[in-house]
């Protein structure tokens, strides 16, 4: 390995020590800049790697809500400001148990490079709290949302940090967080949340497009050889946000899908599943996917196991981080997959996606292949900047032009260094050469 790449890696070991996730995504990136950084000298001697790996701020703070019967809760709340040579911090915010600031900075990270690809003004940030959203009424989501956003205000703006929504929070959340914000600051300030409702400053497409974007991406990456998704198996894990609206584009363009999840189990369905039943169970009611075996009796549920066990052409990994490793790697291999797009960020473990590689798999990194929701988001920041609203198919082809357009630059860079069909290394080349770019233009601030 370059040994300036070596001693960032050990640096950012040694500042953040027990963030494995924030280690992990760091290393994924560096270990690809090897050749830019040997032809860049200026990359080493203005510390450009020193300054992409400290985030600009980091901001945690209490949240104290009461819930419906009195009883009053505390949790932790986080907003990550990692990089703004771009433009504003722009990133989700996730509610579940399981964050903490490492979960914070490893996707606060990889949104500097997602957000750098789409080739909008856009910086990288993250936030949320580990606050569980399950079975709370929604008199208490209301109240928690109002609580955390009471904190976080002071540190938001159209032209500062645009926060969206991520696990946990989707367009119900972001309108409790729009509604206290604009009582707190007395300014209807569109511009300072996406994935707004529509009617309400949202933008159309915004609910599908990470989904959406993922299965246009996947299509580039077929039309490479020659092939497309009409007629093809495909296993989607999650089924929330992203599964859900990637599922669908996959059914609309001919593929099947015959498998999904929560974090409950998997559900299967040999002649393919019907998304509108799904959408029912997870989108409308909050409800378990076990469910779904009530409405197709030929389906089943598998408590605990993941989709990645059932033979397919696809693999969708829609869920969360590192829920695809090697074990599972193996199967899908043994089972014919050739290609596996990351609509979450981080699905897939280190191993897993050197074994994919290594066995001629197409591999599609999350920062590319899920880059159409925060791409929607920003031409919702458009849209609502120019007090216009596009119609359904202006954005949806805005989508699909940015998702080509992400997929020709991995490639671009991938075949200038001779590996054109390594799509994590064109990804993180691409997103890094703008970065870099902009911060040496800036000079040390
Ligand atoms: P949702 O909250 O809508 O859905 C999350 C889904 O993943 C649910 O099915 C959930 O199951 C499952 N899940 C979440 N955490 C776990 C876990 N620890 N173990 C097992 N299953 C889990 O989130 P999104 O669809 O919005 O996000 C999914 C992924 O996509 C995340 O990685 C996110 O960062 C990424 N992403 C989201 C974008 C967006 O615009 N929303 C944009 C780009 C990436 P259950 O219902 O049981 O909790
Ligand atoms: O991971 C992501 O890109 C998101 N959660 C969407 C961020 C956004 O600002 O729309």
């Amino acid at each position: 390995m370059n040994t300036y790449i070596a001693d960032c890696l050990q640096l950012a070991q040694k500042r953040n020590p027990g963030q494995d996730l924030f280690l992990q995504a760091t290393k994924e990136v560096l270990e690809s800049l090897a050749p830019v950084i040997n032809e860049t000298p200026e990359i080493q001697a203005r510390s450009v790697l020193e300054r992409i790996l400290e985030p600009e701020r980091q901001i945690m703070f209490r949240v104290s809500w009461m819930d419906d019967s009195g009883n009053v809760h505390v949790n932790r709340g986080y907003r990550v400001g990692f990089n703004s040579v771009l433009g504003p911090y722009k990133g989700g915010l996730r509610f579940h148990p399981s964050v903490s600031l490492d979960t914070i900075k490893f996707l606060a990270f990889e949104q500097i490079f997602k957000n750098s690809l789409t080739g909008l003004s856009i910086g990288g940030g993250k936030g949320g709290s580990d606050f569980d959203p399950k079975g709370k009424s929604d008199a208490e989501i209301m109240r928690f949302c109002q609580a955390f956003m009471s904190e976080l205000y002071h540190f938001l703006g159209a032209d500062q940090d645009v926060p969206a929504g991520d696990i946990g929070v989707g367009a119900r959340e972001i309108g409790y967080l729009f509604g206290q914000y604009k009582r707190l600051t007395k300014r209807f300030e569109h511009g300072v949340l996406t994935g707004k409702q529509v009617g309400l400053g949202g933008s159309l497409v915004r609910k599908e497009a990470t989904g959406f974007g993922a299965v246009y991406f996947a299509q580039e990456m077929l039309k490479t050889r020659d092939d497309s998704l009409e007629g093809k198996t495909c296993l989607v894990s999650g089924s929330g946000n992203v599964a859900i609206y990637c599922a669908k584009k996959l059914q609309d363009l001919g593929a099947k899908v015959i498998a999904m999840s929560d974090s409950s189990g998997s559900i299967h369905d040999p002649q393919g599943i019907d998304i509108d039943i799904i959408r029912s169970i997870k989108e409308i009611n909050r409800a378990r996917i076990d469910e779904y075996e009530k409405h197709r009796p030929q389906a089943r549920f598998l408590p605990g196991e993941k989709v990645w066990r059932h033979a397919c052409d696809l693999a969708f990994p829609c869920a969360t981080q590192n829920e695809l490793d090697l074990e599972d790697a193996k199967t899908l291999l043994d089972n014919g997959c050739q290609v596996v797009v990351e609509g979450a960020n981080m699905p897939t473990t280190p191993e897993a996606v050197e074994e994919l590689q290594s066995r001629g798999a197409l591999f599609a990194p999350g920062k590319a292949a899920n880059a159409g929701g925060v791409a929607v988001s920003a031409l919702e920041m458009q849209q609502n900047a120019s007090l216009e609203n596009w119609t359904f198919k202006q954005v949806d082809e805005r989508l699909k032009q940015i998702m080509a357009s992400i997929h020709n630059d991995c490639r671009q860079y991938g075949k200038k260094y001779n590996r054109p069909d390594d799509y994590l290394f064109g990804a993180n080349i691409a997103g890094f050469i703008r970065v870099a770019h902009a911060i040496n233009a800036y000079g040390v601030i």
